[in-house]
């Protein structure tokens, strides 16, 4: 029986956080042994906003050895950038012109990061679009997303729809691939937004790459509430609600276990002990990393990923040209 196939990709914008990890890179991993899973750097959704070239170039090398660091195995997953397969730009474009503008006006992703501005990129607005050509462009079936995108996942199953209506049976229909605990890890000083790459405040996120130190301030100081009793409640309690999904993501125990383990005990001890067990499980994945990235592998899987996801997506190509009435000469 044929495997699955599943697609997905992280932005080079910045320092990868508990949220990308838990909500997607975790998933890409526990995936990659029964699927047939394509795992990218988005760098060309990274410019919808402005990026320092030397940078995003630094930064895109950085998430690939990430990758690997977090366990993706090239041997079993394809890794590869985005912007070295031009596909993605081609078979973006036939979907904008596939696509209405009212739909994509809806996408929350877009008021929130143009607060309603005139002068937005124009990219910002169709980056759901791109992001529903990577996903087409490889037959994916699931697509292992934390639960912000999930407004994605249903354009992208909008526009398949529309085009294979138009065109007859041309794309396979994905689906959002999601997780019961940790699909949306909440900001540490504000457990009300989610923890992201761009906020300001340090101490909002965790980078797997952040020093023990750095680790410890940041949940010490998380926010949570004044009553001091450990329970699982995101409305009323989303603070220590969101540090109860992040311990039970990095020891494998249940949340109710969690909660039966600190019945009794106050904030202090649990936070405690979340700091010893992230940094123990941050220590491995930053080692291998700082190893990958020296290394002259890296840039010999991302070659080899060139390779593989071009052949894929050029077949995709091939039956989208001729569906639309290009010429092939
Ligand atoms: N807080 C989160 N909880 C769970 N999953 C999350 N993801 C992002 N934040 C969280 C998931 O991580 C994957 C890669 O995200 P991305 O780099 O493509 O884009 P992003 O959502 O823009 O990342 P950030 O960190 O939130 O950046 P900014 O600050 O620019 O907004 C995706 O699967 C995403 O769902």
């Amino acid at each position: 029986m044929t495997k699955p196939n599943v697609f997905s990709g992280v932005q080079p914008t910045g320092n990868i956080h508990l949220g990308n990890y838990i909500g997607a890179m975790k998933q890409f991993v526990d995936l990659q042994d029964e699927m047939n899973c394509t795992y990218c750097i988005v760098d060309m959704h990274s410019i919808t906003l402005p990026q320092d070239p030397k940078q995003l170039k630094e930064t895109t090398l950085d998430v690939a050895a990430l990758y690997m660091a977090v366990g993706i195995d090239p041997a079993k997953a394809t890794i590869f950038v985005q912007s070295t397969v031009p596909q993605h730009a081609e078979l973006s474009w036939i979907l904008t012109c596939h696509s209405y503008t009212g739909e994509l006006s809806r996408m929350t992703q877009f008021k929130d990061k143009s607060r309603g501005s005139e002068s937005a990129p124009t990219g910002l607005f169709t980056y759901p679009i791109l992001m529903a050509a990577d996903i087409l462009l490889y037959d994916t079936k699931y697509v292992p997303v934390g639960n912000d995108q999930k407004q994605h996942i249903e354009l992208t199953r909008d526009l398949a729809e529309r085009f294979n209506n138009r065109y007859g049976e041309t794309f396979v229909m994905p689906e959002y691939k999601g997780i019961t605990v940790g699909a949306r890890i909440m900001a540490l000083d504000d457990p009300t937004k989610k923890m992201s790459k761009s906020a300001e405040n340090i101490h909002s996120r965790i980078s797997l790459l952040d020093e023990p130190g750095k680790v410890k301030k940041s949940i010490m100081r998380a926010t949570t509430d004044s009553d001091s009793v450990i329970r699982f409640d995101p409305a009323g309690k989303p603070g220590i609600s969101n540090l109860l999904s992040i311990y039970s993501v990095f020891t494998g125990k249940k949340i109710d276990e969690i909660v039966a383990q600190y019945e009794g005990s106050g904030y202090g001890q649990f936070k405690k002990d979340l700091v010893e067990i992230v940094n123990n499980y941050l220590a491995p994945i930053q080692e291998k990393y700082y190893d990958i990235r020296q290394s002259d592998e890296l840039i010999r899987v991302l070659k080899e990923g060139t390779e593989k996801a071009s052949a894929v997506a050029e077949r995709t190509m091939k039956r989208v040209r001729e569906k639309v009435g290009f010429i092939n000469i």
